[in-house]
């Protein structure tokens, strides 16, 4: 894949007012053999990892979707050994709601040669994680302190600086799993304030959720756990989707 197209699409849709949905794959979790395909008809991307990978499937995981996908493979990332030059491209995240200096910029040390390696789009990216409700794996991983889900505007100033920084996207998360996804003030308020687009995941279970999140200023929305317990789910959101416009 060229240079830029996974964030091209993403600055595109924003410009458009169009609503992106992905799906995430946790490669622990993954079993080709129970894998629902038709899912794939209704994402606009697959990211493929999370902050605790303990099977090394990551690269297998991603081989098999790109052989079997038009839509582009992001690489969620956990760790600087999360690279693959299978995969369409890297979100680069930095950790900026924290201040654990090896998920600002240790990791990145660590992964930038190997990345330079690879032909793969790296979109420089910052992460936010706020208060969903319970710890999540991401937040005890992490070893960092969420931004508190009733205080809109530390998320807005965060993400501000990322963008004064030069970072060319933003994630709003809660963490896979959460119990609460980002509110809709939170995710309004930080939309209104970087011109960047935005990715928020986390904790969304329901159509409602999606519908609510993407209205109030998400340009993408990621859903992980939901849909693997229920995989429905991505087609009741999509079709929500399409009623709706968006
Ligand atoms: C987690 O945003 C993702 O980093 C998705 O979360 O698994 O709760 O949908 P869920």
């Amino acid at each position: 894949m060229q240079d830029n197209v996974v964030l091209t699409i993403l600055n595109e849709a924003k410009k458009k007012g169009k609503k992106l949905l992905f799906l995430l794959i946790d490669p622990d979790d993954f079993d080709e053999k129970r894998f629902d395909f038709s899912l794939l008809e209704q994402i606009d991307a697959l990211l493929v990892g999370g902050s605790l990978i303990s099977n090394g499937n990551l690269n297998s995981c991603i081989k098999f979707f790109k052989s079997n996908l038009a839509i582009p493979v992001v690489i969620f990332p956990g760790a600087p050994s999360h690279v693959s030059e299978n995969a369409d491209a890297v979100l680069l995240l930095s950790l900026i709601s924290g201040r654990n200096a090896d998920l600002l910029i240790g990791n990145h040390v660590s992964a930038a040669f190997a990345l330079k390696k690879t032909n793969i789009e790296l979109i420089p990216t910052g992460y936010l994680i706020v208060d969903g409700g319970k710890p999540t794996t991401v937040s005890y991983i992490s070893n960092t302190q969420p931004i508190p889900d009733d205080k809109p505007m530390i998320a807005a100033a965060t993400a501000l600086a990322g963008e004064q920084l030069g970072l060319k996207l933003i994630y709003l998360d809660t963490g896979s799993g959460a119990l609460n996804c980002v509110s809709e003030n939170m995710v309004k308020t930080v939309e209104k304030t970087v011109v960047l687009p935005l990715i928020v995941g986390g904790g969304i279970r329901t159509k409602e959720d999606a519908i609510t999140i993407w209205k109030a200023g998400a340009t993408a929305i990621v859903v992980g756990n939901a849909a693997e317990k229920n995989p429905q789910i991505i087609e009741e959101i999509n079709q929500e989707k399409i009623k709706l416009n968006l």
